[in-house]
């Protein structure tokens, strides 16, 4: 146990005392505690209903102040010009540290995000329209999203490590009027080529959809007249007046696409109102954010951390947040500590598998920069092992620092289990306790029924609404309520198994579904699989996790080849560089098993469990194969398993 430092305490927005107090009220009275809240935000017409909820199966419906109308870029920009005005909003950090830093101020911001809004106008974008964002870690990311956040446009953001068939596939499903990337995008000192991925999945959608293109490299692209669009030349052009459209709290804010468990991935809707004041509050506290702290969270704008806690949390809050456009080991291994350096970086926020990283590569790397500006480290994305965890509190915070790690999910909108650093001692690998109006509980899996006792495993649930909650799966209800609500009835399913110590600690164990977590990234394995046997020499294939000493977890494949195709190693690489071009980079397999045959139940079903065993090396204790319907296959998997260490 390491307990809060007793001067933290003092200074801080809420300390153990008022933690519980404040954790009692949130879920004793939830409508006054978070009608209280919701005053956090500055509203066009106040709200009158709080919170009109309900998990039950079949009728699962999420609204929170549903006659309040608000506009969220209004709350990110417009109410903090009168006494910010000249304040930084976003340090801009580019990729090459030879490049000077951009420090854009409140009214830059205000100035820049009117602009695109009135350019988006002008492209026929209206309230309600979807519009793709495609964009590197550029400034111009936030201004697209606070844009469309102006005109109650709904943004869906791709992460730029991408490929076009993932990007064509969330154009087409958003249905999405408008694509907005950049020339090409520079990390690590390399390029990707976002125009012309973005050319190739146009191929796949309708020819209506406009590429609206942010020349941020001055990189020679090719050009499709009428239907490319230069950004940054509209914008000088445009008029610095763009006026909020007055939203309603339960209006969408953004859809951002995230892999389940089974078929395509699904796009996570999010409300205005709910959503932004969750998120600002979580970013205020969960920090301990003050007036005129510099924070950085390393995340990518693509991933709900970008989302929350980059742009819309720390932006509503009237905070410094800084943007980086390029990688932890560029131009060497200290960069992520020369830059907080720099900036004098107040609360730093990354993900385990970065930490792990930059563990290896030694102490000098840290100890050179002066990072005595940081009072508080983040963690999120996966369970961070005691190891990763040890050596951030003592080589990066120098044992001072609180670190909060902070279990939540592109569902839950902002962090749900956390510590708050004045108020919860730390138990290093443990996200601790839940956020105000949280209510966690452990399910047994088998019978759905709550564990009373404290210290308990299970599968987490929630018990009831939090004003952050995901409100629908876009253009599909029926999966929402399918995927969230329907294995326990009455309870949000988080999908991950959890353990609860004596002390009322949670503790998550991981993913209990076919989604594995890959250096924070979620994939699901069902993705990778219809990856793999799109391609030709592919007849069957599947994909499981297995412990990783970086990444958390690698993705093994089983493959099972067409009949008179020959397994060979050049033939692994080409089915590697093939699932990359399918999905992207981050779903490059690690291990690919050539698989005569895969272990299957007599009525066809592949036994993944099996499969996880044989992955993770534990091959000792496979439980019952008897329904398999030949047996004999495992044996012959077992013989040439590919992970043996
Ligand atoms: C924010 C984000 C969600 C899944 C989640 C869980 C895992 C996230 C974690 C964590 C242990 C933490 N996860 N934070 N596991 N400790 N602090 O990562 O959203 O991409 O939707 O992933 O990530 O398994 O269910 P998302």
């Amino acid at each position: 146990m390491y307990p809060v430092p007793a001067d933290f305490a003092a200074k801080a927005h809420v300390d153990a005392a008022k933690y519980q107090e404040m954790y009692a009220a949130s879920v004793n009275d939830p409508e006054a505690f978070w009608g209280e809240h919701g005053k956090r935000l500055d509203w066009m017409q106040p709200y009158s209903k709080v919170k009109n909820t309900t998990f039950e199966y079949g009728k699962v419906d999420i609204k929170w102040y549903e006659d309040g109308v608000l506009n969220v870029a209004y709350n990110c920009i417009d109410r903090h010009l009168a006494t910010r005005g000249d304040q930084t909003a976003i340090i801009f950090e580019p990729d090459s540290p030879d490049t000077p830093a951009q420090y854009i101020t409140y009214n830059e911001l205000s100035d820049k995000v009117n602009r695109m809004a009135n350019v988006l106008l002008s492209q026929g974008v209206m309230r309600g329209d979807r519009v793709v964002i495609y964009l590197p870690m550029i400034p111009e990311a936030a201004y697209a999203m606070l844009a469309c956040a102006r005109i109650g446009a709904v943004h869906s953001i791709v992460f730029a490590g991408f490929s076009p068939d993932a990007l064509a596939n969330r154009i087409n499903d958003s249905g999405a009027k408008v694509v907005i990337t950049a020339d090409t995008a520079p990390r690590g000192g390399r390029r990707t080529a976002l125009k012309s991925n973005c050319d190739a999945a146009l191929l796949h959608c309708s020819d209506k959809v406009r590429c609206l293109v942010v020349k941020h490299t001055g990189d020679q692209t090719t050009w499709v007249q009428g239907r490319d669009v230069d950004v940054k030349y509209l914008m000088e052009h445009a008029s610095p007046d763009c006026p909020c459209r007055p939203m309603n709290a339960e209006d969408p804010l953004f859809v951002l696409y995230t892999s389940g468990s089974t078929g395509k991935p699904k796009g996570v809707v999010h409300s205005s109102g709910g959503y932004l004041v969750y998120a600002s509050m979580t970013h205020q506290y969960t920090f301990d954010y003050h007036e005129g702290d510099v924070y950085w969270c390393t995340a990518d704008v693509g991933w709900v951390t970008g989302h929350s806690y980059i742009v819309y949390g720390p932006l509503a809050n009237g905070g410094t947040t800084l943007m980086f456009e390029g990688v932890p080991t560029y131009p060497d291994a200290g960069r992520f500590w020369a830059v907080c350096e720099k900036h004098k970086v107040n609360q730093f926020y990354t993900a385990p598998t970065a930490i792990r990283s930059l563990m290896g590569q030694g102490k000098d790397f840290v100890t050179k920069y002066d990072l005595s500006s940081i009072k508080v480290l983040g963690s999120v994305g996966e369970p961070i092992n005691p190891e990763a965890w040890n050596w951030y509190n003592e080589v990066v915070g120098k044992g001072k620092c609180p670190i909060v790690d902070t279990w939540w999910q592109t569902e839950t909108g902002g962090h749900m289990l956390t510590p708050l650093p004045g108020a919860t001692a730390l138990k290093p690998g443990s996200a601790t306790t839940p956020f105000f109006g949280v209510q966690p509980v452990l399910l047994d899996s088998t019978t759905g029924k709550e564990i009373d006792e404290t210290a308990a495993e299970g599968v987490l649930a929630i018990k009831d609404s939090w004003p952050g909650q995901m409100r629908t799966v876009y253009g599909d209800h029926e999966r929402f309520m399918q995927t969230y609500f329907s294995d326990f009835k009455g309870y949000y399913f988080t999908g991950d198994g959890c353990r609860r110590d004596k002390d009322g600690y949670y503790w998550i164990t991981g993913r209990v579904d076919d989604v594995i977590n890959v250096s924070g990234h979620r994939m699901g394995t069902a993705e990778v699989e219809s990856a793999l046997v799109a391609h030709a020499k592919v007849a069957e294939a599947a994909v499981v996790g297995y412990p990783h000493d970086l990444k958390g977890q690698g993705i093994y494949c089983y493959v099972t080849l067409m009949n008179d195709v020959e397994p060979t190693d050049a033939l692994r690489k080409e089915l590697e560089v093939w699932v990359r071009t399918e999905i992207g980079p981050i779903a490059k397999p690690d291990l690919i098993q050539w698989a005569p045959g895969l272990p299957k139940t007599r009525s066809g079903k592949i036994m993944r469990r099996i499969l996880r065993k044989i992955a993770e090396n534990d091959f000792g204790s496979l439980g019952d194969i008897s329904t398999l319907a030949d047996p004999s296959v495992v044996d012959e998997l077992i013989e040439n398993r590919m992970n043996r260490g």
